[in-house]
């Protein structure tokens, strides 16, 4: 495995970062987790603008032009020969001395993307869907950590995800401040009811796989899509629940703190949505390999998986 690591490819075992990292110290740095499909980076422009956002906030100066950054995504997984891959981004303050001071960092970020491949959720979790609860830790308030900031600096998100594991759930709500729906610890919530999906405005991180739901729902399925406040209650009393994130893609939850979602079962257009998400992440991205005529790069990836013995997904 070949890390890029401030413009060089190293390996897995040199690919180090100093202990006066920034990143390390404080959680000082942004991060995005991406996904390749058959050699697409899924709506990869979205992720290095929503990065450069938080860096922006941050006032973290990447030094490298966005272009210049997919550019750098492309490569690794080039270099990885890898066309489904799970990519981790990330970018720290830089290295400082042992003070807060971010000014003390001047000798600039520190940039590292990891490609690896991805592990993946449990079939059955998919079929059968998630039983969830709702963990006291609430999600940041927007003037402290802004949830829609993917910094380091996850631990709001950590104390919730070791309350779930705790209750022996693999996902958990987060409430905001107010007592309404943020997400959960690594996924945004999706609710359908009476044709319409709802998702939470507030308190939550936007993310990328939400709004191509969003898309979808509103351009395929024709269901009406409101972002709002949203309870618990509402979320009980929901026909259907489902999850989305990068890594989970898109999950349907059937129990949430004790109480049945619907019929207990995974419904019809979390399925639908499901469905149509996994035929837009092999088109709706940047392409890494340059497909030859009469070489189709998804069947190639088909073929690989056959020999191995091993299912899609
Ligand atoms: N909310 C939060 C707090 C997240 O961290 C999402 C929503 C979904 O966003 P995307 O853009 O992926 O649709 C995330 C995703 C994990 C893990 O291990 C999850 C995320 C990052 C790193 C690890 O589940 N972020």
């Amino acid at each position: 495995m070949k890390i890029y690591l401030n413009g060089k490819f190293v390996a897995k075992e040199d690919a180090k970062v100093s202990v006066f990292d920034h990143g390390l110290l404080y959680g000082d740095g942004a991060f995005e987790g991406i996904r390749a499909y058959s050699g697409v980076v899924f709506k990869l422009g979205e992720h290095i603008d929503r990065l450069y956002e938080t860096c922006h906030t941050m006032m973290i100066g990447v030094g490298l032009t966005k272009k210049e950054m997919i550019a750098a995504v492309v490569k690794t997984l080039k270099v990885n020969g890898l066309r489904d891959a799970y990519i981790r981004l990330v970018i720290t303050r830089g290295d400082g001395d042992l003070g807060l001071d971010p000014r003390k960092c001047n000798a600039g970020p520190n940039i590292f993307i990891i490609a690896d491949k991805i592990v993946l959720y449990p079939a059955e979790l998919y079929k059968n869907g998630l039983t969830i609860v709702t963990v006291p830790t609430v999600r940041n308030h927007p003037e402290a950590i802004n949830p829609q900031l993917k910094s380091l600096n996850y631990l709001n998100n950590i104390l919730a995800k070791i309350e779930a594991n705790n209750a022996g759930v693999p996902e958990a709500i987060m409430l905001d401040g107010n007592g309404y729906v943020a997400e959960c610890t690594g996924d945004n919530i999706f609710m359908v009811k009476d044709g319409i999906l709802k998702t939470p405005i507030q308190g939550r991180l936007r993310g990328i796989t939400r709004d191509a739901v969003m898309e979808i729902a509103q351009k395929k399925c024709g269901l009406k899509v409101q972002e709002t406040l949203i309870t618990r209650h509402e979320f009980f009393n929901a026909e259907e629940v489902f999850l989305t994130g990068t890594a989970a893609e898109l999950i349907p939850v059937v129990k949430i703190d004790g109480r049945f979602i619907g019929n207990g079962k995974p419904g019809p257009e979390t399925l639908r949505l499901l469905k149509l998400f996994h035929e837009a992440t092999r088109k709706d991205g940047v392409k890494v390999y340059e497909r030859n005529k009469g070489h189709d790069a998804r069947q190639e990836t088909l073929e690989r998986q056959k020999e191995k013995g091993v299912s899609e997904r």
